[in-house]
């Protein structure tokens, strides 16, 4: 009987400290949210263009953006799958051969160049990308397969869904520098870099982008082309 009440009251302790730590929680990372619009000249939605942020003013460190284990650059139905995949500086992506015949990835980009044959029916391949950039991939067999690995510094990063929406959940309040990347940028990321002020305002701020013509020899997917 006696243990009985000794775990009631150790339960009702645990649970009493979890009701605190979590209202601490809550006001130590009370940050904010920041909603975005990526939109192109027209004015349509941008899907699947990145935007990362970039704090201007010191912040105390806190987490990063990061992929959920090791981001995978696929080859099926000869295409990469996905087309872009993102990676933080000084990670690594696993090449992936899931068609029943040979790729010959390659890259010959000043971020990180190389090089792989990749076996039928499930080789794998890792690359550590040492610096941030982007890498445009190619296959030697298949000329028409384009895929693009971004390579990612910023702490905060989010790639633009169906409404070419993107939304930051939990920013520290601040100055920060934007900045969008989509594989048919026009000129050089840095062009479309601007300011940004994290406060308590919200509302979704537009982001607006121009493409170069939204259909590239090789790029996209077939009957799934997109504006890549
Ligand atoms: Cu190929």
């Amino acid at each position: 009987m006696g243990s009985l009440r000794g775990k009631g009251i150790a339960a009702a302790t645990v649970f009493c400290l979890a009701t605190a730590l979590s209202a601490m929680a809550a006001s130590l990372g009370a940050g904010q949210e920041a909603a975005f619009r990526v939109v192109d000249a027209d004015g349509e939605p941008v899907v699947g263009a990145v935007l990362t942020l970039t704090p201007l003013d010191a912040q105390p460190d806190g987490p990063v953006d990061a992929p959920d284990g090791v981001p995978v650059l696929d080859q099926a139905d000869t295409a990469f799958e996905p087309t872009v995949v993102l990676v933080r500086a000084g990670g690594t992506v696993r090449l992936r051969n899931s068609d029943p015949f040979n790729h010959h990835v390659y890259s010959f980009s000043r971020v990180k160049q190389f090089d792989a044959v990749m076996r039928a029916d499930g080789a794998e391949k890792e690359i550590v990308l040492e610096e941030p950039g982007v890498v445009a991939v190619g296959c030697n067999i298949h000329d028409q397969m384009r895929g693009f690995i971004y390579v990612i510094a910023a702490p905060h990063y989010r790639e633009t869904g169906a409404a070419g929406d993107a939304v930051f959940e939990d920013l520290a309040p601040g100055r920060y520098v934007l900045r969008p990347w989509h594989p048919l940028l026009r000129g050089r990321p840095a062009r479309w870099e601007q300011e940004v002020t994290i406060d308590a305002e919200g509302g979704v701020k537009t982001v607006a982008i121009d493409l170069r013509a939204g259909r590239r020899e090789g790029a996209g997917r077939g009957k799934e082309r997109r504006k890549y």
